[in-house]
């Protein structure tokens, strides 16, 4: 019981310590793509972008974790590098001149919109 109370403690004063630098912030978001080249590929991108300290993509669930400092970047400038690469996400879309430099293994199926390029409604 005693030993219950002190870890709930120290996880309080954990989670206390991450708030008050809360600088660092976690997002997950789906990204088009097929393989481990894409994985690389994918997470390159994500780190590419000056305040992405962890990216990490799962090609089962296309699901990508990154966690950035948020006084340097924010999400969508995450996607946006991905889509530059050639990989869709559910915000920023690659152009199809990007999609069409990925290697054939690649080519992952696009939702088939033909919008590719544009940003959906939001602007910048
Ligand atoms: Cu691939």
């Amino acid at each position: 019981m005693k030993t219950k109370v002190v870890l709930s403690l120290i996880v309080v004063a954990m989670l206390s310590v991450t708030t008050a630098f809360g600088k660092d912030k976690t997002e997950k978001f789906k990204v088009y793509g097929n393989c481990g080249m894409c994985e690389n590929r994918i997470e390159k991108a994500a780190k590419s972008v000056d305040g992405v300290s962890t990216a990490d993509w799962d090609k089962e669930s296309k699901m990508m974790q990154v966690k950035f400092d948020d006084s340097k970047t924010d999400v969508h400038k995450v996607e946006m590098a991905i889509a530059k690469a050639g990989h869709d996400t559910q915000m920023h879309k690659a152009t199809d001149e990007a999609y069409n430099k990925l290697p054939g293994c690649c080519q992952y199926e696009r939702a088939g919109d033909k919008k590719s390029g544009s940003h959906n409604g939001h602007s910048h």
